[in-house]
């Protein structure tokens, strides 16, 4: 019992490792850019939603959504976007709008996110609203359960002010209580202070077992999530004015969806091991066509699936069954003994079948 423990544990340790790759928000503050650039192949799709209830009677929620849609191209370069529809950074002088977009690469030439060590990432950006060529630097650095941020961001036009050339500096920490919760925290601030409202951010994260995806909690004052949002609050410093929200990462695989382009080769499992099939049988809309199927001793029967998803021939007494059959794949079975064989689907158990062996 202990040997099969360690070897379940010893297959749950590279599954919780799977995120290392997709922007794990046990290894992110929520306002930091982060060194995470997306393997090759896969786009990350990141929800970021926060929200700011009014006091008073109203209890009005003002909404403050960033989406972050970004694909990796291997070596550690990555092209992306970040869309918030509701930024301060589109506020005061030189605003047209509170949609602010940013465009941006991302180079992390040293390191990779989670590695124990230093990681180091450069991010060009352009942020469309403020019409300002944005940068920022992100260094890494892992230990056990713990990786520390440090961030220096560059802006040509700061959005909300005479348009200045600015600089911020960032940094941020995530300690890893567990292979599956995190707390983290960031403090950033443009150094030529604008009221002095520096952004800050805390969150509780979660891997989500079983998937590469990562959940957060968060609270924090900044609106947005793009270089120039990150570097700055809602609100003067020491005020008490708080955003609640959460951010969800998705990795999308792009090899997952090849199923749409190309169709993939039919499987054939189970063999007839050279006996005549006398009989076919279509598993169709979550049923064996052909339910009660007759053959004679030395004969076998041929099972296809017709539908999308998996579905087994599992017989209920001591005959050997298929493992699970896929989409177009069939499964075939030589019966060398007469008698009468009922059979289910195991994810189906209502899906049933007979074949009467002669
Ligand atoms: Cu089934």
């Amino acid at each position: 019992m202990k040997r099969v423990l360690l070897v379940l544990l010893a297959l749950a340790i590279p599954s919780a490792t799977v995120p290392l790759g997709a922007q794990s928000l046990l290894y992110r503050a929520p306002n930091m850019g982060g060194t995470w650039a997306p393997d090759a192949g896969v786009v990350q799709f990141n929800f970021l939603h926060r929200f700011y209830v009014y006091p008073g009677a109203g209890h009005f929620v003002e909404n403050h959504p960033t989406f972050t849609l970004a694909a990796g191209f291997g070596r550690g370069i990555a092209f992306g976007a970040r869309f918030a529809t509701k930024s301060i950074v589109g506020t005061g002088a030189g605003a047209q709008s509170s949609n602010e977009t940013e465009v941006f690469a991302r180079w992390r030439f040293f390191g990779a996110e989670g590695r124990e060590g230093f990681t180091v990432a450069f991010a060009p950006a352009y942020n469309l609203l403020a019409k300002s060529v944005d940068g920022e630097a992100s260094v890494d650095w892992t230990r056990g359960p713990v990786t520390l941020q440090a961030a220096v961001r560059g802006v040509n036009r700061e959005l909300g002010t005479p348009g200045e050339h600015q600089v911020a500096l960032a940094g941020g920490f995530v300690a890893r209580l567990t292979r599956y919760i995190a707390v983290s925290g960031d403090v950033g601030s443009f150094m030529a202070p604008v009221n002095g409202r520096s952004a800050w951010s805390v969150a509780l994260n979660f891997l989500i077992p079983g998937s590469p995806h990562t959940f957060s909690l968060q609270a924090s004052n900044a609106t947005s999530a793009t270089i120039q949002g990150a570097s700055i609050g809602y609100a003067p410093t020491g005020s008490t004015l708080t955003l609640y929200g959460f951010e969800f990462t998705i990795p999308l695989h792009l090899k997952r969806f090849s199923p749409w382009f190309h169709k993939p080769a039919a499987v054939v499992l189970g063999t007839a091991a050279g006996a005549t099939v006398a009989a076919d049988v279509r598993m169709d809309a979550f049923q064996f066509r052909g339910d009660t199927i007759r053959i004679a001793t030395g004969q076998a029967v041929r099972w296809t699936n017709a539908d999308p998803i998996e579905h087994t021939v599992t017989f209920d007494g001591t005959e050997p069954g298929s493992p699970p059959i896929p989409h177009d794949g069939s499964y075939v079975h030589r019966f060398d003994r007469p008698g009468t064989f009922t059979y289910h689907c195991t994810p189906h158990p209502f899906m049933k079948g007979v074949v009467i062996v002669r």
